[in-house]
C-alpha cells in the first residue's frame, strides 16, 4: 500500500522522500510539485530562512519521461542554507561540533523531552530534525498524493480562518461551493477584511517578541461516499486524518464538521438529514459532519480544520534551564517566524491528500492509473445507482 518515509536534517545538505505504492501512468512533473513547495513557503510572518530557501525537488527514482513507472520515487530537496552549516553538520570526525551549542530548551519545542529521550547534551542535534522544515518533504509527498486525487476528480483546499483573535467568522460548514482563488492572498485567507487584522496581529507580536498561532480548514471535494471503514478502529477515516493532521509540528487540536461545538448542541441540531433525487442520488442539505459518518465517506465535501500553537521560538524568550549546569536563564533564540499557520495549511492540504489517496487505493487498488480509473469508475457507477 501507499506509503512515505522522510529523512534530513534543518540544517543538512538535503531533506529526501521516498514515496511507495503510486501506480504506474500518473503524470507527475518535478513542477507540479514545486507549485506546491513554493505555496508552503509564502504567507506574511514567516523568518529569514524562507528568504533563502528556494525549494523544489529532484526525481532520483521512479519517474520517467512525466510518468511514475510504479517504483519507488525518491525526490531530494536541497537545503540551501546548508552551505552555511557545513562544518557545523558535517557527519565526519572533522565536524565542528564546539558551534552554535544549544543548552537552553525553548518551552514548547521537542527540545528538552528529545534532549532526554537521546542524551543528547547539544539541543541542536534534536532541533535539527524536530524542525517543521521537515514539512517541506511531506509537502512533496502529499503532492504526489494530490495529483492522483486530481486525475480521479477528488480536489483539495485549504484557508486560514484564524490567526491569535482575528477570526473568519463565516465557517460554512455546509456543502457549499469551492471558495474563490487564494492565490495572491498574504495569508491563505479569502476574507480580505479579516486578513488585514491578521497581518496587523502578526505585526504587532513581532514588535512584542512574539509569536501567533491559528486556525486552518481543509475541504475536499468530489469524495463518493464509502472510503475508509468503520469495521476496524484503524480504518476509520476520521481517526487517520486526525492523526495525520496531529503529526504536523505544532499542531494540538483537530476537528471534523462542527467538531468541538457537537458536545453543546442537540442530537436535532448535529445530524445531516438524508434526503434523495433520482438524479443526485442521496445527498444533505446540511453538512455538520464535515463528510464523514462512522469512520468512512458519505458523499459530502470533507471538512477538516487543525488548530496550530504560537511556535515556541520567541524573541523574547521564556524562562528555562540549562540542560547541563542546571542553571535558570532564558530559552535560546533561534532565527524562526512569528507566524507560520499558511505555511501549516499548506501541509495539511498535503497529507490531508496523502490519507485520502491511501483510502482510494483501499477501494479501488490498481498497480497502474489506467487499472485504478476503470476500479474507480465502475465503484463511482455504483454510488450513483443506489
Ligand atoms: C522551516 C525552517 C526553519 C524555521 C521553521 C520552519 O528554519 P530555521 O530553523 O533555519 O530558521 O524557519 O521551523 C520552526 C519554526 C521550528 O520551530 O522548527 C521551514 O522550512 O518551514
Amino acid at each position: 500500500m501507499l506509503r512515505y518515509l522522510t529523512a534530513g536534517e534543518s540544517h543538512g545538505p538535503a531533506l529526501t522522500v521516498i514515496v511507495e505504492g503510486m501506480p504506474s501512468g500518473l503524470p507527475l512533473t518535478e513542477t507540479y510539485i514545486n507549485r506546491q513547495l513554493a505555496r508552503r513557503q509564502k504567507g506574511y510572518g514567516r523568518g529569514g530562512r524562507m528568504k533563502i530557501e528556494n525549494d523544489a525537488v529532484c526525481f532520483l527514482s521512479g519517474v520517467r519521461g512525466g510518468l511514475t513507472l510504479g517504483s519507488p520515487v525518491t525526490m531530494y530537496i536541497e537545503n540551501k542554507d546548508g552551505d552555511n552549516w557545513k562544518e557545523i553538520m558535517s557527519p565526519g570526525p572533522d565536524a565542528d561540533l564546539n558551534q552554535r551549542v544549544v543548552t537552553r530548551p525553548r518551552p514548547g519545542h521537542a527540545d528538552l523531552a528529545g534532549a532526554i529521550k537521546y542524551r543528547h547534551q547539544d539541543i541542536r542535534n534534536v532541533l535539527e530534525r524536530s524542525s517543521a522544515r521537515e514539512t517541506a518533504a511531506r509537502v512533496a509527498a502529499g503532492s504526489t498524493a494530490r495529483k492522483l486525487l486530481a486525475e480521479l476528480g477528488i480536489k483539495i483546499t485549504g484557508q486560514v480562518v484564524r490567526i491569535g483573535n482575528v477570526v473568519v467568522e463565516d465557517k460554512n460548514p455546509d456543502t457549499g461551493k469551492p471558495e474563490r482563488s487564494l492565490a495572491g492572498t498574504q495569508l491563505l485567507c479569502a476574507d480580505t477584511g479579516a486578513e488585514q487584522g491578521m497581518m496587523e496581529a502578526i505585526a504587532q507580536a513581532r514588535e512584542a517578541g512574539d509569536t501567533l498561532g491559528g486556525i486552518f480548514e481543509i475541504r475536499v471535494y468530489g469524495v463518493p461516499a464509502g472510503l475508509g471503514s468503520y469495521a476496524q478502529w484503524d480504518r476509520k477515516l476520521d481517526g487517520r486524518l486526525a492523526a495525520a493532521l496531529m503529526s504536523i509540528q505544532a499542531v494540538k487540536g483537530v476537528e471534523i464538521g462542527l467538531g468541538f461545538a457537537v458536545a453543546g448542541l442537540p442530537g436535532s441540531r448535529v445530524q445531516d438529514e438524508i434526503f434523495h433525487d433520482p438524479d443526485r442520488g442521496f445527498y444533505r442539505c446540511t453538512n455538520w459532519a464535515g463528510g464523514i459518518e462512522g469512520g468512512v465517506t458519505n458523499g459530502e465535501t470533507l471538512v477538516v480544520r487543525a488548530a496550530m500553537k504560537p511556535i515556541p521560538t520567541l524573541g523574547r524568550p521564556l524562562r528555562s534551564v540549562d540542560l547541563n549546569t542546571k542553571d535558570s536563564s532564558c530559552a535560546a533564540v533561534e532565527r524562526s517566524d512569528v507566524c507560520a499557520v499558511p505555511a501549516a495549511c499548506v501541509v495539511g492540504e498535503a497529507v490531508t491528500a496523502w490519507e485520502l489517496a491511501r483510502v482510494c487505493l483501499e477501494k479501488c487498488g490498481g498497480d497502474s492509473l489506467v487499472e485504478l480509473r476503470d476500479n474507480w469508475d465502475r465503484y463511482r457507477y455504483h454510488t450513483k445507482q443506489v
